[in-house]
């Protein structure tokens, strides 16, 4: 038939196969060999067509390689009409993930048997998109108008069996062999005489729809779109399955795909999905490198991190020793970890079983003599490199030969602690983000020394936890933080300069941040700030800088744990309301200071406040600090919560034009106080001056 679809006849079903690695996904060739199966079964002895996949999975979606370029036949709607169609009737088997187009593809079948393992779903909306072939058409016919909507604006796939409740799956087929299992449905649904189900002849009473509920969808949604076009135009969607005729719904579904596909949104977000995938790829270790086996792994510190680490790896069946320096130190490091858990149950996310489970698998002690068997340390007590120093001389002296030692800082040295102990080899920075059972960014951190397997390992056991990794050299602040200084900087520059702490949280909330950096610093605590600042001896003697943080944190306004900082807090709901006392402080200082206060747009605030990630961002990437733009990119989407919609930092700049950026920080420069703040990065000069982008420097890198 072709090299990636074939079709055979196995005594009256005619089976098509997809093999087409990784994910099957629809290729132009993967939807011409499928159309000319189907073609081809209407012609012979076939009484019913089965369609499978080969591999690890059923068709994951569209080809999203093939996003953005000119459309090639036959698209997936002629497909679609072929199977539907047929004369006779199409039974997909699924296994793996059916993903988007891929779920699509089964929905047009007449049937849809399944393992138990498979899961199915419509995952458009995270690259912004919505479901382009008949999904939001299809899904609301079978599963209700509810649990479709639910399904397609969070794109989080659900379980077979729970797909099989809600209809949108017909069968479980016990067998191992999906194939043999499908075959034989197929068998029994012809014995039965079934009939050739098309959800498309179903149709929805719109007198069963609350009143109302299409607009409460839009508003629940628009809060938490963070930047993004495509819920909305999913509600319109659905809606139209409930009031327009199928082909009038497909129609409309094709016309918002189309928006949505050329959106600056969706590209960023195609943008962030690929960039996630490369990230975990170092440049210069080969595929092939060995893997040492992680069974058991020890955490040193029961605090809020390193609860939060060891849970990441009891969720997946990994057994942790938890280190503390007393009994007492370690009770509270439990009492943290089971109160989180317990929080998860409560909201339905975990069931209580499981939850005992996943306890049982973290045990502690305080003796360091206990470490002896484990595979992987994580390091996470306080920032202090003499201390660190300390534990991984012991730890060198405990562990055994070939384990892997990490430490969790945030700024340290990796080198330095690499020297505490008689093998840097093994030494890494495994940096998680708060709270680290939820952030989903792991900046594994290369030391000098560190051996290829011990990164090859990490980045494999960082993903089996579920987290999103990306390669950092060691710096200050490592890629995340070192960039996130000249932002949080600006932010309380701008105050000083005539914005209101709501004004400055509310532009880049707009933006997408799921907070604004006044807000963050409240919620971090504007003692840790104010602490780091006290130890540095780098910084300026500019009475502007960190003016605000600093005093209030010397009037014991701290951020939402003292119920005041930037803003004022309602005890009870912990509700963040404006503080007209911080509002004429922040005017009575900068008159003190002769800072003449002026109405600034929230264009400038987030010129003020991105630009110096980006140039930052751009001194990093020259230094060989982060392995390529788009791994800086992953950093600040699944650490720092940049909107997927706008790509993270470097794709933002590059979509804004390096040129327009680099004129802008020179505009900075002589109006803000020169250099000493708005330095630009030679790199950033020099792609500005040659008129390219960030992702184009990288190609010609790589
Ligand atoms: C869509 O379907 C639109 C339709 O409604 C309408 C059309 C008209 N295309 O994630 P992994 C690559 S939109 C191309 O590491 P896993 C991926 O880049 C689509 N390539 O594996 C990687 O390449 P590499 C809706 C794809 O086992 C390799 O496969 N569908 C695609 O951890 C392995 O991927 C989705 O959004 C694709 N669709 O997870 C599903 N998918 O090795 C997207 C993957 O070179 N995919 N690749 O880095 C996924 O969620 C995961 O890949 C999956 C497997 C769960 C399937």
């Amino acid at each position: 038939m072709s090299n990636v679809v074939s079709y055979e006849l196995i005594e009256n079903i005619g089976v098509i196969s997809i093999n087409s690695p990784p994910v099957n996904a629809l290729s132009q060739a993967v939807r011409e060999g499928i159309l000319k199966a189907v073609v081809a079964a209407q012609d012979d002895d076939s009484q019913a067509i089965v369609l499978c996949c080969e591999g690890r999975t059923f068709i994951a979606g569209a080809d999203i390689t093939e996003f953005g370029k000119p459309p090639m036949e036959p698209g997936l709607p002629t497909v679609l009409d072929a199977i539907e169609n047929s004369s006779k009737p199409v039974i997909a088997a699924i296994h793996g993930t059916a993903l988007g187009g891929g779920f699509e593809v089964s929905l047009a079948c007449h049937y849809r048997c399944a393992i138990a393992s498979a899961k199915v779903g419509l995952p458009e909306v995270k690259l912004g998109l919505l479901p382009g072939a008949g999904g939001t058409q299809r899904v609301p016919r079978i599963a209700g108008v509810k649990a479709a909507l639910d399904m397609i604006a969070t794109g989080n796939p659900i379980a077979a069996a729970k797909a099989k409740e809600l209809g949108l799956i017909d069968e479980l087929v016990d067998s191992d062999d999906l194939k043999a299992g499908a075959i034989q449905y197929a068998k029994n649904l012809l014995a039965s005489n079934a009939p050739l189900k098309r959800i498309r002849d179903i149709t929805i009473d719109p007198a069963t729809i609350e009143a109302g509920f299409f607009d409460a969808a839009r508003k629940k949604l628009a809060l938490r779109a963070r930047g993004q076009i495509a819920p909305d135009k999913i509600v319109s969607c659905i809606e139209a399955a409930v009031n327009l005729p199928m082909d009038e719904g497909l129609k409309r579904e094709r016309e918002l795909f189309g928006e949505l596909i050329t959106s600056p949104e969706s590209a960023a977000m195609r943008h962030i999905f690929f960039a996630e995938r490369q990230a975990a790829k170092i440049k210069d270790l080969p595929r092939d490198t060995p893997l040492r086996d992680i069974n058991k792994v020890a955490i040193i510190g029961g605090g809020t991190m390193g609860g939060g680490i060891a849970m990441c790896f009891a969720n997946v069946g990994i057994p942790v020793l938890m280190l503390e320096i007393n009994d007492e130190a370690l009770q509270r490091g439990m009492d943290i970890i089971n109160k989180n858990y317990k929080i998860t149950v409560k909201k339905g996310k975990l069931d209580a079983s499981k939850m005992q489970d996943r306890l049982d698998l973290i045990s502690g002690t305080t003796n360091y003599e206990d470490l002896g068997e484990v595979d992987l340390v994580i390091e996470a007590v306080f920032e202090n490199l003499e201390l660190k120093k300390e534990i991984f001389a012991k730890l060198d002296r405990v562990c055994k030969q070939g384990a892997i030692l990490a430490s969790n800082t945030s700024y340290q040295d990796i080198d330095a602690i690499a020297e505490a102990t008689s093998r840097p080899q093994d030494v890494l920075g495994l940096h998680f983000f708060s709270p680290a059972n939820v952030m989903k960014l792991l900046e594994v951190v290369r030391g000098e020394k560190t051996a290829d397997d011990v990164l090859a390992t990490s980045m494999k056991i960082g993903k089996k936890i579920g987290k999103v990794c990306a390669l950092s050299r060691v710096c200050y602040g490592f890629i995340g933080n070192r960039m996130l200084g000249g932002y949080g900087r600006e932010a309380q520059m701008l105050l000083m300069d005539g914005c209101t702490p709501v004004q400055i949280d509310s532009a880049l909330e707009r933006f997408g941040m799921a907070m604004g950096p006044l807000a963050m610093g409240d919620l971090a605590g504007l003692d840790v700030g104010y602490k780091a600042r006290q130890g540095r001896t780098d910084l300026p003697d500019d009475p502007k800088l960190y003016r605000m943080g600093t005093l209030l944190v010397e009037m014991g306004r701290h951020g939402q744990k003292t119920g005041a900082g930037f803003y004022k807090y309602d005890p009870e709901t912990r509700k963040r309301m404006s503080d007209p006392e911080v509002e004429a402080m922040i005017k009575e200082e900068a008159a003190k200071i002769g800072v003449e206060q002026r109405d600034i747009s929230d264009e400038e605030i987030l010129q003020r406040c991105f630009y110096p990630l980006i140039n930052e961002g751009a001194r990093i990437l020259e230094e060989g600090i982060a392995q390529r733009p788009s791994d800086i990119d992953v950093v600040y989407v699944f650490g720092y919560a940049f909107p997927a919609a706008k790509g993270g930092p470097m794709h933002y700049a590059d979509n804004i034009g390096l040129k327009n950026v680099y004129d802008k920080i020179c505009e900075f420069r002589d109006r803000e106080g020169g250099e000493l703040y708005w330095k630009p990065a030679p790199l950033l000069e020099k792609l500005a001056n040659e008129g390219k982008t960030f992702a184009q420097w990288a190609k010609e890198q790589s």
